[in-house]
């Protein structure tokens, strides 16, 4: 609406010609972009960035989105729609705030949108536990329909669903920090557990989740495993790696035979890759794919569209402030043994 936006220009933007790529839409904030291409079109389900007046903290208060707008473009680089509300966390029975990052699935005839949000019990900080739920439509652009509740058994934030030659489907999942899964470490969920990692630097980091999903879209077939990330050495990357450690916003692509399992190192601001030859892994590290935007945080999704490979992506260009972000689109490459060339996102 008309407040949204104006949103941007209550902000003092960064000058646009030190960015490799332009924000794809300048109305509304986006950030945490997941591109599908469906029907030949292409959808990016983002996170709809709200201005608040939170002062930003390593738990992330400061990220208060509470709705979610498709984006849809016929082509990439050409002209993006952007969609109504398609839902909002007051239609989700079990949410109480924060309606982060999004991402969306097609089977026979609905698309489900998948969403991480924070329930309405109360951890030592006051705040909920983050579940994932999911959402029905008909139609990619929605209103989607949210399920009562959570999908059994889930947790954290970040999911990522992707669907596998076969036509298995799995889930991708998991953060730390204020994503909290450090908390789950025992397997059971600690509202008084770490705010931030496991704090035992010289052991194996927290792993990202990796879970297969039921025909119904809606549920797990299995209990979630490990996506475990080893480093040159063949041994799991150590929780004080923070150069190549999972921290939040998983992405996985596959490439010929090649499971690219692909993330954010929260922190210091990578996104990383690490390849294998199942979905569950392990996936061997291999290195950085995008060095740090302008903007704490960094989470992408990789497609193939028209013979090419594109990164979405986002960062602060229009804002300047953490919580105010603007979803990019630019071209991935790959050398000949497989490995993606390192995108700068500043002009050299
Ligand atoms: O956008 C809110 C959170 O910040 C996302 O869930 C994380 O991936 C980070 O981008």
């Amino acid at each position: 609406g008309a407040a949204t936006a104006q949103a941007h220009e209550d902000s003092k933007g960064a000058d646009a010609s030190r960015f490799l790529s332009q924000p794809l839409v300048t109305s509304i904030y986006t950030a945490d972009p997941s591109a599908h291409v469906f029907n030949g079109k292409i959808y990016v389900y983002p996170s709809h960035d709200v201005p608040t007046e939170t002062p930003d903290d390593d738990l992330g208060n400061q990220y208060a989105m509470h709705d979610v707008r498709v984006l849809r473009m016929d082509r990439i680089g050409g002209p993006v729609t952007v969609g109504p509300v398609a839902l909002d966390l007051k239609q989700v029975p079990w949410a109480s705030k924060q309606m982060w990052a999004p991402d969306a699935a097609y089977k026979n005839g609905t698309y489900y949108l998948y969403f991480p949000a924070r329930d309405k019990t109360k951890d030592k900080n006051g705040l909920g536990a983050f579940r994932i739920g999911v959402a029905t439509s008909k139609n990619p652009m929605g209103p989607f329909k949210a399920e009562p509740k959570p999908i059994p058994g889930s947790f954290s934030i970040d999911q990522a669903v992707f669907t596998d030659t076969d036509g298995k489907t799995y889930m991708y999942f998991g953060g730390i920090w204020g994503g909290q899964l450090q908390r789950w470490a025992k397997g059971t969920y600690d509202p008084n557990g770490s705010d931030t990692d496991l704090m035992q630097d010289d052991k194996p980091a927290l792993s990202g989740k990796v879970v297969r999903m039921n025909a119904d879209m809606k549920s797990f077939a299995e209990k979630p495993r490990d996506a475990v990330i080893l480093g040159e050495d063949g041994q799991p990357v150590k929780g004080g790696d923070h150069d190549k450690r999972f921290f939040e916003a998983s992405w996985m692509f596959k490439r010929g035979g090649t499971y690219y399992y692909t993330y954010s190192t929260g922190d210091t601001h990578f996104l990383n890759y690490a390849t294998g030859t199942s979905p569950y892994g392990p996936f061997k590290f291999r290195g950085h794919f995008l060095l740090p935007v302008q903007g704490w945080t960094t989470h992408h999704s990789i497609i193939e569209n028209a013979g090419k490979w594109w990164l979405f992506y986002a960062d602060t260009q229009l804002s300047n402030k953490n919580h105010l972000r603007n979803a990019k689109v630019t071209e991935l490459s790959f050398n000949p043994d497989g490995s993606i060339k390192t995108i700068n996102p500043f002009v050299k």
